[in-house]
């Protein structure tokens, strides 16, 4: 069975909904330290878990025969700027926890999300290498860089088959993002729909890496059905799609929404987002395990409008 900690997140929903439909919703285990949506909550096992108490995932992990996790539990950027000790807490030990009990052969296989947040101001802006300078200067950066360095150390030192991906900004309309800096790429969208206007917290140059959910949850998958032979990178895979600032989404919204008006006023997320790049170089991703984007600006605009429109 498979184990998914912070199900009830904006990754974390979708992923469970897709490997429930993928392998039964009877052998997906959801877990959060709070419930989660009627839909998520209704398709199948559920235990209220945090992410942080070895003890608690290690008897969920027994009773329901779980051979692999993935942890996508953690506070994001913009959150784990205000409280930075509860971040660090939380996305460093829950990764051990679950490191721990793969190296304990307790479970098979572990997924654990970085992101571009890795990068920091130095790092070279446009199509990053997989392989290049990297001085995050966020909290979630630093837990991220950290914990990429710990899952290539567990995997060469224990064997461990942990896999991860640097996510870009994740765009999505079924559940609301948290407390992340490329969150606007979401509010956006319900705010054209209900106001037809928009106060971006970014600048309208602010050109980042952007995914739409479903690319995301498919590289998932493909990551962890792949040969683990073929798998170079066991730190973390570049993974990208599209990238565009908040002038491009503007004007790609109002080819649907005529009328839709987009204003500036950028904030303490307008530092997090300086650090990050404008684009990466996901090549190793598509020579190790065939990565490929499907959804561009355009679709991702199009389903977007669509799917709130029919909420
Ligand atoms: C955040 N959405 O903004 C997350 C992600 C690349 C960004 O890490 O913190």
């Amino acid at each position: 069975s498979i184990l998914i900690l912070g199900a009830c997140g904006q990754i974390g929903t979708e992923l469970t909904m897709a490997l429930r439909e993928k392998h039964g919703s009877g052998s997906v285990v959801a877990s959060d330290i709070r419930e989660g949506s009627k839909t998520l909550m209704d398709s199948g096992p559920f235990e209220l878990l945090d992410a942080t108490d070895y003890e608690a995932i290690e008897n969920v992990v027994m009773h329901y025969e779980i051979e692999e996790v993935y942890l996508m539990a953690a506070m994001l950027s913009a959150t784990a700027e205000k409280f930075p000790m509860r971040a660090w807490n939380l996305n460093m030990n829950s990764l051990f926890n679950v490191l721990n009990l793969a190296k304990d052969k307790k479970i098979d296989k572990v997924f654990w999300p970085s992101s571009i947040a890795v990068f920091g101001p130095n790092t070279p802006k446009d199509e990053t290498p997989q392989h290049t300078m990297m001085e995050p200067s966020t909290v979630y950066g630093i837990s991220k860089q950290s914990g990429e360095r710990w899952c290539e150390y567990y995997h060469k030192k224990y064997g461990v088959d942990v896999r991860s991906v640097r996510y870009p900004g994740l765009i999505s309309w079924k559940t609301q993002p948290g407390g992340g800096t490329t969150d606007y790429a979401v509010e956006i969208f319900h705010k054209a729909l209900s106001d037809k206007k928009y106060t971006s917290f970014l600048t309208e140059w602010t050109k980042l890496p952007m995914m739409y959910m479903d690319d995301a949850i498919r590289a998932t998958i493909n990551l962890m059905e792949a040969e683990p032979e073929h798998l170079q990178i066991r730190s973390s895979y570049n993974l990208g799609a599209m990238s565009f600032a908040p002038r491009e989404l503007a004007a790609c919204i109002k080819e649907h929404i005529p009328d839709f008006e987009i204003f500036y006023a950028p904030d303490f997320r307008q530092e997090i987002a300086n650090t990050w790049p404008a684009s990466v170089d996901d090549s190793k991703a598509s020579q190790d395990w065939g990565w490929e984007p499907a959804f561009d600006l355009e679709k991702t605009t199009d389903v977007m409008l669509k799917s709130l429109k029919g909420k």
